[in-house]
């Protein structure tokens, strides 16, 4: 018998699965959750997808999504009632590329600033310095409107937010202390609000 539901292996820290659930969650799409302790990830997730990242979606019809951002886009395109997803083709590149410094070298450098015990020879400080870039580019647009992209939120806002919550949150007390006032605030009413907090929950972890 096939599941009526998508099943979504997840892990609750994780910001790319967030990113896939703030998705999933918008669109009404319930899911079959599966909370998965990365180390010790099951069998049926590397059965689904041979790398083993979360989050991953398997359809009703057995087709994998193995990418956060495709499962956002799986799930926006069937339903946006908010239109997190631009209209015009050029608006959408846009919001791509600045996804794709995200998770290019925005992420890795938050990865050698918050993990740099992980690589030995890693000065935290250096990546967390190259990683600012990033965020004063998204302050300087988060001046001239509330979200990313305008007045409202859209696809780029709900992408990146979790790795700027993640990024914060080593160490708060210094990105408080930075000049970013308006990456602070929009930072501050994403992690406020209902649909963040509905993301959150706690789930048990999945046993087969
Ligand atoms: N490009 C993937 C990255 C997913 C990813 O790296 N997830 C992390 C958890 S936050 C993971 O599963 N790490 C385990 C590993 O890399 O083996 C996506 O967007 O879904």
């Amino acid at each position: 018998m096939t599941n009526p539901l998508p099943i979504l292996y997840s892990f609750r820290r994780c910001p790319y699965a967030m990113r896939a659930r703030l998705a999933l969650a918008v669109s009404e799409q319930a899911t079959e959750h599966r909370e998965v302790d990365l180390r010790d990830r099951p069998a049926e997730l590397y059965a689904a997808s041979a790398k083993g990242t979360v989050p991953v979606l398997i359809l009703p019809d057995g087709r994998v999504i193995d990418e956060s951002l495709e499962i956002m886009l799986w799930t926006l395109e069937r339903n946006d009632p908010l239109e997190w997803l631009p209209s015009s083709p050029d608006r959408r590149a846009e919001m791509m590329a600045l996804i794709g410094e995200n998770d290019g070298d925005f992420k890795r450098n938050l990865d050698l600033y918050k993990y740099a015990s992980r690589t030995p020879g890693t000065d935290p400080l250096e990546h967390r310095d190259l990683a600012t870039g990033f965020l004063m580019k998204l302050d300087g647009r988060l001046g001239d409107s509330s979200f990313l992209f305008g007045r409202t939120v859209s696809l780029a806002d709900m992408a990146i937010a979790p790795f700027v919550r993640q990024f914060a949150s080593a160490d708060r007390e210094w990105f408080d202390g930075e000049s970013w006032t308006a990456l602070r605030r929009w930072l501050e009413e994403f992690i406020a609000s209902p649909l963040f907090a509905s993301i959150m929950h706690k789930h048990p972890l999945w046993q087969a």
